[in-house]
């Protein structure tokens, strides 16, 4: 496997799902695979989840990490091409990856989308230069348009916790105060279309994601409606795709809150974390009993472990 970004390079997920289980219950037993292998970890943006998990799924495998904070311990880069560098960044990207590359055998991306251009952020362009430039494997840690290491832990979540076979599961949008990216709904409703399991999601109108997510998923602008019956509520904030990058309501009557959990079939309540309490879910919620966000957390050493290691049997 040469890069992590689609449900599609895992291929056939069931069985990935089994052997994410298969690692979550002996996660030590694979370290011959990461013995004298160096996993690079770059970090564009903040973390704490992404840089944790991530750091002890390949320390699970045997591998040395290195991370790197970039924007704060590195050369400011140059992005752009053609241009004279004569103003304040030292370094292009252009050596800056291909150098990484020297370090390491595997290398993972955060990189969040930018929103100053849709057509960039939607090509991946950042994440492609490091795929094309690095000479090895890459994996995104939450790229322009998706969080792939999240969906698979969510998924990994909801097959742990389901108490019917096909269970239904809600994405609902919530208010935020900042305008945040669409990487963790798009990669959502991605991997949910490969699961089973009946997607519905839930915005106020305006929040559409990209058609190329979308297609064939059921929207329902009436939030308490989504709701009837829901196995496991999924909240996420995140900026409008048409008006590109705008924030175009805070309205709060789209806060998660334990009326609307009452509407659901006991639904448990998930999200990526961070979250802004009582913007997107009440404290009563985040802290009730259907509360998974720990433990779905948790799944991120599994999820990214399962990658990691798949990685590692092809080098
Ligand atoms: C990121 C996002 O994509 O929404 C990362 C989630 C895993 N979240 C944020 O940037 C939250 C920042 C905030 O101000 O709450």
């Amino acid at each position: 496997m040469r890069r992590f970004l689609t449900p599609g390079d895992l291929g056939d997920i069931s069985k990935a799902l089994q052997e994410a289980a298969e690692v979550k219950k002996n996660p030590l037993s694979f370290q011959h695979l990461g013995k004298n292998r160096t996993a690079a970890l770059i970090f564009f943006n903040s973390s704490l989840r992404t840089r944790l998990s991530t750091q002890k799924a390949a320390l699970n495998l045997g591998m040395n990490v290195i991370v790197l904070d970039i924007n704060k311990e590195s050369w400011k880069l140059e992005t752009e091409y053609g241009v004279v560098m004569d103003g304040d960044k030292p370094e292009h990207i252009r050596e800056a990856v291909p150098v990484i590359g020297q370090y390491c055998d595997i290398i993972g991306v955060r990189s969040f989308a930018k929103f100053e251009n849709k057509e960039e952020d939607y090509s991946e362009r950042l994440l492609n230069q490091f795929i094309e430039y690095s000479g090895r494997p890459v994996i995104s840690m939450e790229s322009a348009t998706r969080h792939p290491l999240q969906a698979f832990a969510d998924l990994i979540t909801i097959e742990e916790h389901k108490k019917v076979k096909r269970p239904k599961v809600v994405l609902t949008w919530a208010p935020h105060p900042r305008a945040l990216p669409q990487a963790v709904p798009n990669s959502f409703v991605e991997w949910m279309k490969m699961a089973d399991v009946d997607l519905t999601v839930t915005h106020p109108k305006g929040y559409e994601l990209a058609p190329e997510f979308m297609e064939g998923v059921q929207i329902e602008y009436d939030q308490d409606k989504a709701f009837e019956g829901a196995d496991f509520i999924y909240a996420k904030s995140w900026a409008s795709f048409s008006d590109y990058g705008k924030v175009l309501s805070t309205d709060r009557n789209w806060t998660v809150d334990e009326r609307k959990m009452a509407l659901t079939n006991n639904a448990k309540f998930m999200h990526c974390l961070p979250v802004r309490r009582n913007m997107i879910v009440s404290d009563g919620v985040l802290d009730g009993p259907d509360s998974i966000v720990v433990q779905e957390a948790a799944n991120r050493v599994v999820s990214a472990q399962t990658v990691i290691k798949r990685i590692l049997e092809t080098l």
